[in-house]
């Protein structure tokens, strides 16, 4: 893999695809995790089905909240590390790890751990939209990675991005999830310039927290599932709006940060 490449086609491009950085032994046992999450939630919602929701979001326009298979129609896991030590470590993995590096520096924590879920025939489309504003970083320095877990196709909702719009400032996108499938209600946004990214399992995409992207609804009968982590250097500021809420964002270290396993960050 050329790591040269990788900072330049970030700030030029706002992202930057890596083939096969994930090796397939890997993506298969990550396709039986996720098989074996959908089990956990049946079991967990049956404990406790008010906190099951916590991290776990049943596909919000699903007819039904469970599969043909008897599986729940899982839209997406926050904070899977909680549920997996399998997606606990592959945020870790060295060749991921390395590129990052070379685009934020040796000290990496990790702010989003998820898995993105677009069950066959339910998965709904995930509006434009840019990163950072929803996230309250200053600078807003963070790098998202999405891996594919299945092969991501133009059918099955592939990523979906507008090269260079990370360069044009934050803006306000609204809710992301909507019963209507189209990808933006904005008449403002060049769809012209919107590109696909479709991508075999185990390839990633890697893109600038203000780049504009989003992904189309599942029309297909095969799942897209992605693992989706945003990276971060030490140097931010956590600065959520006034109403926000107080809670102190606790991020694990993934590289360097004078070895600590986590560092805090209070609202400023
Ligand atoms: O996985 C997707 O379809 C989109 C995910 C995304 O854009 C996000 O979580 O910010």
């Amino acid at each position: 893999m050329n790591s040269d490449a990788f900072p330049a086609a970030l700030e030029d491009r706002g992202f930057y695809i890596a083939e096969d950085l994930i090796d397939q032994a890997t993506i298969a046992a990550a396709v039986a995790e996720v098989g074996r999450l959908h089990e956990l939630y049946i079991e967990l919602e049956a404990q406790d089905p008010e906190s099951v929701e916590a991290h776990f979001m049943i596909e919000p326009f699903a007819q039904s909240h469970r599969q043909t298979d008897g599986m729940p129609v899982l839209r997406k896991i926050e904070q899977v590390q909680i549920y997996s030590d399998f997606f606990e470590r592959l945020p870790r993995t060295p060749a991921l790890v390395d590129l990052v590096s070379a685009f934020i520096g040796p000290d990496i924590l990790l702010f989003r751990n998820t898995l993105m879920l677009k069950p066959g025939n339910h998965g709904s489309a995930h509006r434009l939209h840019q990163d950072s504003p929803y996230w309250h970083m200053e600078p807003a320095t963070q790098i998202t990675v999405s891996i594919a877990l299945t092969d991501a196709t133009i059918d099955n909702g592939c990523f979906q991005v507008i090269p260079g719009s990370h360069k044009s400032g934050l803006q306000d996108w609204g809710a992301i999830f909507r019963a209507s499938n189209t990808l933006t209600d904005r008449d403002d946004i060049d769809l012209s310039s919107l590109i696909q990214v479709p991508l075999r399992a185990g390839s990633a995409i890697f893109f600038d927290s203000k780049l504009v992207h989003g992904s189309a609804a599942n029309t297909t009968p095969n799942p897209r599932n992605t693992a989706l982590y945003a990276y971060f250097p030490p140097n931010v500021r956590y600065c959520p709006p006034e109403g926000y809420g107080s809670h102190q964002k606790t991020c694990p270290v993934i590289r360097g940060c004078g070895g600590q396993s986590e560092l805090v960050f209070t609202p400023e």
